[in-house]
């Protein structure tokens, strides 16, 4: 348990499984400013309370639409208002989604997340990702998607078709927003997230650090996370993927215990869920990922793409696992908590 020394330091402390949707900035500042080893096992110490330490969910990413989205997030590679040498592709056929599927489930990926460029989809759009979401569920794994913004109607059709997850993340904080995206606004995705969840579907939602965020950016992200109804049964925290073409290609480099640091205060405030290791990774070190898996990181994305940017290898994600005692696995349903 916690000594009455870190506890002081801490603030307050928050363990025995309560789920708080209440935490103000003032408090998360605090644990931001945490001596690191103290963060690290307050953090340690929730996820514990919640998780098998040594044991990772595997994801892997495929990119269904590729290129020329409408949106203009000053990160992506894929939006049509910048020049970042990637061209635009349709829907891809199902046949070939679920070839990507069972070589994910080959190597070891227990979820298989489809992620289109799309402001939002139409009606159209969304039958053909029935039929790739209902194929992806007969090899027996769980299903993702992220399609941008959804219709209500449209996310009843998704939570028919069986789907188990959806993605739809905040990126950053509501103060700094604005200035990543202007087509369209933060309350268009609280009101997707909103859709998502009253129809039953589980809620991935995260956001990126390394935009040239503040610290308060960051736990105001984090805060509006935990805030909502519901905390979001997977968390993904991607560091930026600085893309040549893009507004934020020579964004400054992030202090990679920054990092760890936002990945033990998502742990803390969302004891329950799973907090991906996301984007970023091929960029970090073995020693910065250990550190993540330390901090309570217990999700990443796996195989070598992500959408449109490079992820590790699988065979030197599998060497790190092995050297850290780590297994794979996750293919229990996380099902809604409070
Ligand atoms: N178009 C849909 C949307 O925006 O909701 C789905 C796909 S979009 C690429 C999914 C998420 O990928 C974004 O919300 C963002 O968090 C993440 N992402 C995109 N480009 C990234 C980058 N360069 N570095 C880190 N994360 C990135
Ligand atoms: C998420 O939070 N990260 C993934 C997934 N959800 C869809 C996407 C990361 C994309 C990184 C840039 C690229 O590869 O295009
Ligand atoms: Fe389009 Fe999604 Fe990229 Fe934004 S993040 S430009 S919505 S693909």
């Amino acid at each position: 348990m916690l000594t009455e020394t870190s506890a002081r330091r801490g603030g307050k402390i928050h363990l025995g499984g309560g789920l708080r949707h209440d935490w103000q900035l003032e408090e998360v500042q605090s644990l931001f400013n945490l001596p690191f080893s103290d963060l690290l096992y307050q953090a340690q110490t929730v996820h514990r309370e919640h998780f098998d330490p040594n044991e990772v969910q595997i994801s892997s990413l495929l990119s269904i639409k590729t290129g020329a989205c409408s949106e203009d997030c000053a990160y992506c590679p894929q939006s049509a208002h910048y020049q970042t040498g990637l061209g635009r592709e349709e829907l891809i056929p199902v046949n070939e989604v679920l070839k990507a599927a069972s070589l994910a489930k080959e190597q070891g990926a227990s979820r298989f997340c489809m992620g289109a460029a799309w402001r939002s989809p139409s009606d159209n759009d969304v039958e053909r990702v029935v039929a790739m979401i209902a194929g992806v569920r007969s090899l027996g794994m769980e299903t993702c998607v992220t399609l941008g913004m959804l219709t209500e109607q449209q996310t009843q059709r998704l939570k028919q078709a069986g789907l188990d997850y959806y993605n739809h993340n905040l990126d950053t904080s509501e103060e700094y927003y604005p200035e990543i995206i202007t087509t369209r606004t933060y309350q268009d995705r609280l009101d997707t997230l909103r859709r998502v969840r009253e129809a039953g579907i589980n809620v991935c939602c995260g956001g990126i650090i390394g935009m040239g965020e503040s610290a308060d950016d960051r736990a105001n992200l984090l805060i509006e996370l935990a805030n909502l109804p519901q905390h979001p049964e997977s968390v993904p925290i991607n560091l930026l993927v600085r893309v040549e073409g893009t507004p934020l290609a020579d964004a400054s480099t992030l202090d990679p215990l920054v990092f760890v640091r936002t990945i033990a205060v998502a742990r803390i405030l969302m004891p329950k869920s799973r907090v991906r290791l996301s984007a970023g990774r091929a960029e970090m070190s073995d020693e910065m990922q250990a550190l993540c898996f330390l901090a309570g990181a217990n999700s990443i994305f796996y195989g070598i793409k992500l959408l449109t940017t490079d992820n590790p290898l699988a065979d030197s994600d599998r060497q790190l696992f092995q050297r850290l005692g780590l297994r794979m696995g996750g293919l229990q349903m996380e099902t809604h908590h409070a």
